[in-house]
């Protein structure tokens, strides 16, 4: 199923460093359309919720800590493309390889505090979406 909006979330490195309304606006001027966005934060049980896909890789535990320990920033965003033009302007997972310019390049820490989430298909943008949205967040 095709559509044109994806999820993001700004993790807490970047949230903590101050970095919110520098990536936001990095969204803005690239083309998305801000559809909902909050504050929040999740305990370690939501985390392993919302990375349950990564379960059985060997950093999960690490990464359900990570984003359990402060709050986040996450966002449904349109966009006509929007998945994939996300994906390129988040860069790659390992900041050291993202391309220059890039949100992960420019505001990244590690391959694991790496700034921002980006869904990585139409599919589970809707998933992640309903996660964090009510149908009444949506605008
Ligand atoms: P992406 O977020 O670029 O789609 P995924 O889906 O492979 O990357 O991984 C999900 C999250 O897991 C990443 N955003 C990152 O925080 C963490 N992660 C991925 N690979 C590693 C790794 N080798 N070591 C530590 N954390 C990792």
């Amino acid at each position: 199923m095709a559509t044109n909006r994806t999820f993001t979330m700004i993790k807490p490195d970047a949230v903590a460093a101050g970095h919110t309304g520098a990536i936001s606006k990095m969204i803005e001027e690239a083309g998305f359309r801000i559809v909902a966005m909050k504050k929040t934060k999740l305990s370690a049980e939501l985390a392993g919720q919302f990375y349950e896909i990564h379960k059985e890789r060997p950093f999960y535990g690490e990464l359900c800590k990570y984003m359990s320990s402060g709050p986040i920033v996450p966002m449904i965003l349109e966009k006509e493309n929007a998945v994939e033009d996300f994906r390129k302007l988040i860069g790659a997972t390992d900041p050291k390889k993202a391309a220059p310019g890039t949100i992960r390049a420019l505001f990244a820490k590690s391959i694991d505090a790496n700034a921002i989430h980006g869904s990585d298909s139409d599919a589970n943008a809707e998933i992640e979406g309903n996660f964090f949205f009510s149908q009444f967040e949506r605008y």
